[in-house]
């Protein structure tokens, strides 16, 4: 137990819903010097210096994320099977049109369906999509009855959000009436989002024979999420209505690391937009501001990989930071987003995250992040592939964050 007035300047006392507490910078001040790996330099010390050098780095990089945070992706065999739930509807009071379909993953050890929810404008596409998870399930993104509910087998023992619960982070009449396709599905549908020892969702199929657990080196459940994405991602390519090759992968949050996750470990991600995703996400690790390494994997074990525990409290041995996971997305079209009072997800160190992934994006011959300093409050600048903006108000995603999100994918289709 640390006592109050033992809070060292610049911390604040955290308590987790455990009851453990945790000392977490919450002031500028308290920020200890760190430094960035470059991205544009091998582990030896050698410059990249063309863009061969660059596949070479930035497999290096992508193998050191997965190795030491998120996880590997087993290598075992899966099958996918895709069932119409729903065929095309109109939808939206005419708006749009709406169809689900069930994704079906197999393996040797069983089953897993996952639920997408999509819906498209009235006509007939082509329409580049926003795809991403919601955190209550698709009944609760829009109050239309039709939508199926969430139906995760883990779910019997949680109270079902109401419908329509979340309308307010999902807008998908903004979105459909703007031109573009939105596909979301519930993240438990993949892996239940609780410390399980991975026995329930996706990692259980990919066990070997006797195995009980991950290794060390294999996927948590961000790792999980982020293959149910690629997978509804295969969907797309089957499906006429949706141009494949234009698909934003969205996330908010914990979803927003997911994103990111998403983006960087498949490459078909055309364009990457993370809101809020903090410590794991686009916030810098070695600053520690907020939530650091040690306190995200007290509170949840089961996101990153085994291997990520040996950073706990030790930001600074890390061979890599957030910017590079950013730079993995680079040359594609990126937005990193923040809020002013999410102190939590540290949002100075969000935006140096894309700060220190630009210089890859300029390497690559695109223009990065506009701005060099830490921008003012809901100030936009939308003219790089590498976007940023602190809006106003808390932790959540708003119509006003969608609303740039449009706009920067629109003008990066245009491109
Ligand atoms: C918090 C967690 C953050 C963030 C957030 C969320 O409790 O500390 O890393 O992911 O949850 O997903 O809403």
């Amino acid at each position: 137990m640390i006592e109050n007035n033992q809070t060292p300047p610049g911390y604040t006392l955290v308590t987790r819903p455990d009851g453990t507490q945790f000392l977490c910078i919450n002031d500028e001040s308290a920020v200890k010097p760190y430094r960035l790996p470059d991205p544009l330099m091998f582990s030896d010390g050698r410059e990249v210096l063309d863009d061969f050098d660059w596949q070479h780095r930035r497999d290096q990089i992508l193998k050191d994320f997965a190795r030491y945070m998120y996880g590997e992706v087993p290598t075992g065999e899966y099958t996918l099977q895709l069932t119409e739930e729903e065929a095309w509807t109109p939808a939206l009071n005419g708006l749009g049109q709406r169809k689900q379909v069930g994704i079906t993953i197999e393996t040797a050890r069983g089953q897993l369906i996952a639920h997408l929810l999509l819906h498209a404008p009235a006509g007939n596409g082509p329409y580049p999509v926003f795809l991403g998870y919601n955190f209550t399930g698709n009944h609760t993104v829009h109050p239309d009855p039709a939508i199926r509910q969430a139906e995760a087998p883990w779910l019997k023992n949680y109270p079902l959000a109401p419908r329509g619960s979340s309308v307010n982070r999902w807008c998908v009449e903004q979105v459909v009436g703007a031109g573009f396709a939105l596909g979301t599905i519930f993240y438990g549908d993949i892996d239940p989002d609780f410390d399980d020892g991975f026995q329930n969702g996706i990692h259980p199929l990919f066990y070997h024979q006797g195995q009980t657990e991950p290794k060390p080196h294999q996927w948590g459940s961000i790792a999980a999420w982020a293959f149910g994405l690629s997978r509804a991602l295969d969907y797309f390519e089957t499906e006429p209505l949706v141009n494949a090759s234009q698909v934003a992968v969205i996330g908010h949050s914990r979803l927003g690391k997911t994103a990111l996750w998403a983006g960087a470990s498949d490459t078909r991600f055309a364009a990457v937009i993370s809101n809020n995703s903090g410590c794991g996400g686009a916030a810098l690790s070695k600053r520690a501001f907020g939530e650091n390494v040690q306190v995200i994997n007290h509170s949840f074990p089961h996101w990153f990989c085994r291997n990520f525990k040996q950073y706990d409290a030790r930001e600074h041995a890390l061979p890599f930071d957030q910017h590079m996971l950013l730079a993995l997305i680079a040359p594609r079209p990126l937005y990193v987003a923040s809020a002013v009072d999410d102190w939590w997800s540290d949002p100075r160190g969000e935006f140096l995250g894309a700060r220190g992934a630009s210089a890859v994006y300029e390497f690559l011959g695109e223009k990065g992040l506009p701005m060099k300093t830490f921008p003012p409050l809901d100030q936009l600048d939308l003219s790089g592939k590498l976007a940023y903006h602190i809006r106003s108000g808390g932790h959540d995603i708003t119509p006003w964050d969608w609303e740039q999100y449009l706009a920067f994918f629109k003008r990066n289709l245009a491109d």
